[in-house]
């Protein structure tokens, strides 16, 4: 048997139940090194975190995570919780000597993200390690994408072409919650999925962002407040409640290899739905992908004879790509959790290797720079501003 790795997760709402899935599988398709435990959930209401408990697969649950993060029967803190909490977590958790995978965006600041990626640089010194969820990039389509940029098949990247779009409030009426309060959430579409887009396209190409110009747009500044706040939280009641984050997010940006970039992040295009669209053009060659085709990648070979070139349509569910060959047979393709799963994956053989899992807080602490430096751009006419440390 191998050795347990005992979890605690703190928070159980959207990505409590998708980390949730992700350590019930993964020792169940994959030949795990550590054997994951589900030890105990934590919650603000025990009603509510039992119930949770019950559902999700967790032996115990407990509302106070100070008391949990200490003890002697917890390997790995995974932090399922908005992001005002994340540092306070993170940081006592690796200082109590537990490993700590910590949901995306890894904090509402530059400054909580500098501390708790200085609390990971000392635990790792100890053996104890962190990583922020940036779970998109397990998916088998990406996971190819990056490969292909490494085998030189795109040759040096020109031009790359993100957007994550989603239409959750474009409905005015929709109501208030945690994600449209700044100091929950840090910040809107820019932070929620506009963090996603600025992780993939540096960890498909390699490259670093360098600099922005920006705008930022909050189109209804007004909602609904609900009557019920959910297990995160976040203002309730009657009458309606102020949206202090951006709607959408807009920036033109440079790539460390000389690329021009245009990145795009709203909740307000109707019936996109979770479209992560990134387009890569290399001097070779031309990657693209769209998360509501998720099984689909789309490659264009320039060494390619003119008659016959055009863009292939791979359909990334063969035995040999990433991470396929412990699910279906080909042809069958994997979904949303799967990426969750493979996270746990990695995390798990890192950690049993003693080495760094990825990606690490300091990736995740560059990520935090970058949406900063969007956010004071926007609120400086959209000047061109370099992204601290990055070249
Ligand atoms: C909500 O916009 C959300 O759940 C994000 O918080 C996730 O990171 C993204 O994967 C899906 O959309």
């Amino acid at each position: 048997m191998p050795t347990p790795l005992r979890v605690a997760m703190v928070g159980h709402a959207f990505m409590g139940a998708a980390h949730s899935q992700a350590w019930r599988t993964a020792p169940r398709f994959f030949d795990l090194p550590l054997s994951p435990e589900m030890a105990v959930v934590v919650g603000r209401d025990a009603e509510r975190t039992t119930a949770a408990a019950d559902r999700l697969g967790w032996a115990e649950s407990a509302t106070d995570w100070r008391e949990v993060i200490t003890r002697d029967d917890v390997d790995l803190v995974d932090v399922c919780t908005p992001g005002d909490t994340h540092a306070q977590i993170a940081i006592a958790a690796l200082e109590a000597g537990k490993h700590v995978l910590c949901e995306k965006p890894l904090a509402n600041s530059v400054a909580e993200a500098q501390d708790m990626a200085a609390a990971a640089a000392r635990a790792a010194e100890r053996g104890v390690f962190a990583m922020v969820g940036f779970t998109y990039r397990r998916v088998p389509a990406i996971a190819l994408a990056r490969q292909l940029v490494q085998q030189g098949r795109i040759g040096q990247v020109r031009h790359v072409r993100a957007a994550y779009l989603q239409d959750w409030i474009a409905d005015p009426q929709a109501p208030m919650s945690w994600r449209l309060e700044g100091e929950r959430a840090g910040s809107g579409a820019l932070g929620d999925i506009g963090a996603h887009v600025v992780d993939l396209t540096q960890h498909i190409t390699g490259e670093t962002i360098t600099g922005v110009s920006a705008v930022l747009e909050t189109f209804v500044k007004e909602r609904p407040l609900p009557a019920s706040t959910g297990s995160l939280g976040g203002v309730g009641g009657e009458g309606t409640g102020t949206v202090t984050v951006d709607d959408a997010a807009l920036f033109l940006a440079r790539f460390s290899g000389g690329g021009l970039a245009t990145f795009e992040a709203t909740r307000f295009a109707l019936g996109r739905k979770n479209a992560i669209r990134i387009e890569v053009n290399g001097s070779a060659g031309s990657l693209a992908f769209d998360f509501e085709d998720m099984n689909v990648l789309h490659f264009f070979d320039g060494a390619d004879p003119d008659e016959t070139a055009g863009f292939r349509r791979i359909v990334v569910t063969e035995p040999g790509h990433p991470y396929v060959g412990a699910w279906w047979p080909a042809g069958h393709g994997l979904g949303y959790e799967h990426g969750f799963t493979h996270q746990v994956v990695d995390l798990v053989h890192a950690l049993a290797e003693g080495t760094q899992p990825t990606p690490s807080f300091a990736e995740g602490l560059a990520v935090q720079r970058v949406l900063d430096t969007v956010s004071r751009s926007a609120t400086q006419n959209s000047a061109w501003t370099p992204i601290e440390g990055a070249h």
